[in-house]
C-alpha cells in the first residue's frame, strides 16, 4: 500500500488529485482506514505489531502527502505570479483631456473684465415668467414689437427667455440703485437655423441704473469692454434703432476682427459687425420697476455671446457650438 500510494502521488499534478487520493488512503473509507477496522479480528498478540506497522504506514504517508501538497501550492502560486505579472515600463494609456466650450471661455472672460470694471454678475431663470420677459420690458401682450422675437410659449403666462433682458426687471425690482450688473444666460427662440442663427443661444445683458448715467457712459463701457476682448484697434459704433425697454436705442457694431477684405466671410465686406443692442433704459421701465426715473437714468445692452465667441475664435457657423463634435471641442482643450 505505502509503495503504491507513494507511487501515486509521484504522478499527480493538482491539489484536486491530491485531495482525492488522501482520501482514498486516509479517508474514512481509505485503505489504511479499512485496515485499522481490519484490526478487531486478529489475535491480542499479533494486534500491537500490526498497530505499529499500520500508524508508521499513516504517518510516512501524510508526511509524503503535505509535502507534496506545499509543493503544488507553491508551484501554483509561482505560476498565477508569471500569468498576473504586471509590465510597470509599458507606457500608460494616455486620458483624454477635455476643454471648455468656447461659449463658456468668452463668457469667463467677458465676465473677468466686467468685474474687474467694478460689475457683479445676475442670474435668471430660463423658463420666465411673460410678466419678467416682455411686460417689465414694456412689451404689453399684443404689442407689435413682440414679433421681434419669435417665442417659444410653454403657457399663456410662461416662456422660455427669449433674451437676457427679463434679468434686468428681476435686478430693479429687488435692488435699489446704484446698479452695476452683466447677465449672461441661455436663451430660446423659434429661429429657423443657419450659420449665424440658433433656435438657443448666448446672451449678455449689462445693467447700469445710478443717477447722471448718460449715452457717453454707454458708449465708454462699450468701447473699454471691446477694446480689451479684441485688442486696442478695435472699434465701436452705434447705428440708431428700436427698443421697447430702451430710448433712445440703437444697434452696436463693431469693427470686423477676422476681416478679409472685400470677400469677408464674417462681415461680407462691410468691415462692420452687428453685435447686439442697446441704448438708455427707458424711464417707463425704470418706473415699472419702482425705480425713481426723475432721479435715476440707466443704459443697458445685450449681445450674443456665441457670435462674440466665434469671432474671437475664427468659428464660422454657429451650429458648430450646439453640435458636441469632440473634433470641434478639442481644439479649445488647453495644455497644461
Ligand atoms: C435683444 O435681444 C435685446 N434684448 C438686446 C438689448 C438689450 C437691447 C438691452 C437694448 C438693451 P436682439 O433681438 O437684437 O436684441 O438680439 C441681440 C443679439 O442676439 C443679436 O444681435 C445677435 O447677436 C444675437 N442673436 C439673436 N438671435 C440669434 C439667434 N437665433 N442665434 C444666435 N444669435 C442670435
Amino acid at each position: 500500500l505505502r509503495q503504491k500510494a507513494l507511487e501515486d502521488l509521484k504522478g499527480i499534478s493538482d491539489s484536486a488529485a491530491l485531495e482525492n487520493l488522501r482520501v482514498s488512503i486516509v479517508g474514512k473509507k481509505g485503505e489504511l482506514t479499512q485496515f485499522l477496522r481490519g484490526m478487531g479480528s486478529l489475535s491480542p498478540e499479533e494486534r500491537p505489531a500490526m498497530g505499529q506497522m499500520i500508524n508508521d504506514v499513516r504517518k510516512a504517508l501524510e508526511t509524503a502527502l503535505d509535502e507534496k501538497a506545499k509543493s503544488l501550492k507553491a508551484a501554483e502560486l509561482e505560476r498565477r505570479l508569471a500569468e498576473e505579472a504586471l509590465d510597470v515600463t509599458v507606457p500608460g494609456a494616455k486620458p483624454e483631456r477635455g476643454g471648455l466650450h468656447p461659449v463658456t471661455l468668452i463668457q469667463r472672460e467677458l465676465v473677468s473684465i466686467f468685474t474687474s470694471m467694478g460689475f457683479s454678475v445676475a442670474d435668471g431663470p430660463e423658463v420666465e415668467l411673460d410678466h419678467f420677459n416682455f411686460e417689465l420690458m414694456n412689451l404689453p401682450k399684443n404689442h407689435p414689437a413682440r414679433d421681434m422675437q419669435d417665442t417659444l410659449y410653454v403657457s399663456e403666462n410662461v416662456v422660455l427667455r427669449t433674451h437676457t433682458s427679463p434679468v434686468q426687471a428681476r435686478v430693479m425690482t429687488t435692488k435699489k440703485p446704484p446698479i452695476y450688473v452683466v447677465c449672461p444666460g441661455r436663451v430660446y427662440r423659434s429661429d429657423e437655423v443657419d450659420a449665424s442663427h440658433s433656435p438657443v443661444f448666448h446672451q449678455m445683458e449689462c445693467l447700469v441704473v445710478d443717477e447722471g448715467i448718460t449715452m457717453g457712459d454707454l458708449k465708454g463701457v462699450l468701447d473699454t469692454f471691446i477694446k480689451k476682448l479684441y485688442g486696442g484697434e478695435t472699434k465701436t459704433r452705434l447705428r440708431p434703432s428700436f427698443f421697447p425697454f430702451t430710448e433712445p436705442s440703437a444697434e452696436l457694431d463693431i469693427s470686423c476682427t477676422l476681416c478679409g477684405g472685400e470677400g469677408c466671410r464674417v462681415c461680407k465686406g462691410t468691415g462692420w459687425l452687428e453685435l447686439g443692442g442697446c441704448g438708455m433704459v427707458n424711464p417707463d421701465v425704470l418706473d415699472m420697476c419702482g425705480i425713481d426715473p426723475e432721479k435715476y437714468t440707466g443704459f443697458a445692452f445685450g449681445f450674443g455671446l456665441d457670435r462674440l465667441a466665434n469671432m474671437k475664435y475664427g468659428i464660422d457657423d454657429i451650429r458648430l457650438n450646439f453640435e458636441g463634435d469632440l473634433r470641434f471641442l478639442e481644439q479649445f482643450a488647453r495644455e497644461g
